[in-house]
């Protein structure tokens, strides 16, 4: 529970290193409990992605929020202003880590994520074991499928 779990850096004042026990302190104003209450096939909770916004301070030249899953090298970029209010980050699910069967031990949520690649917040940026958020000047690294072949040979993973 000492182990740290998410990185933020990138574009912003303060870089932080992020363990559960650091998730679990987070006030509850900042909690968001249940995620299956929006996204009835995911489970846990999270922290409001606001909350560790706040706390990192984005510098003005952070433009997009890129999301990265070095277990399995999956990257999303996302533009900032669009998902500030929307992400969720999940860490918990009944008092114990995510376990890794639900994307964690850090999962990213979407409050309303759009269909598979219609849009830049779609389901695809729900990055699940995302051990680095990097606010980038412009779009970062992004490996998300373009098209529904592409699509199908992920999931076939
Ligand atoms: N690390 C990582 N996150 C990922 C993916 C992936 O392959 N690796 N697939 C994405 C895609 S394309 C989708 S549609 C959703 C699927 O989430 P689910 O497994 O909870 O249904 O996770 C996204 N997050
Ligand atoms: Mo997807």
């Amino acid at each position: 529970m000492s182990e740290i779990v998410l990185r933020i850096d990138g574009e912003v004042s303060q870089p932080l290193d992020l363990t559960y026990a650091d998730f679990a302190a987070i006030p509850a104003a900042d909690q968001i409990t249940d995620v299956s209450r929006f996204h009835p096939k995911r489970q846990g909770d999270g922290v409001t992605l606001e909350s560790l916004l706040a706390r990192v301070v984005p510098k003005p030249a952070a433009t997009y929020l890129t999301l990265h899953a070095s277990a399995d090298n999956f990257h999303a970029s996302i533009p900032l202003e669009a998902v500030r209010a929307e992400g969720v980050v999940v860490y918990r699910l009944a008092g114990q880590p995510l376990p890794v069967k639900n994307g964690g031990p850090i999962r990213f949520l979407i409050r309303n994520a759009a269909a598979c690649h219609t849009d830049e917040l779609d389901d695809c940026a729900n990055v699940k074991f995302v051990d680095r958020i990097e606010l980038t000047a412009g779009r970062g690294q992004d490996n998300r499928p373009h098209d529904d072949v592409e699509h199908e040979q992920l999931h076939a993973h």
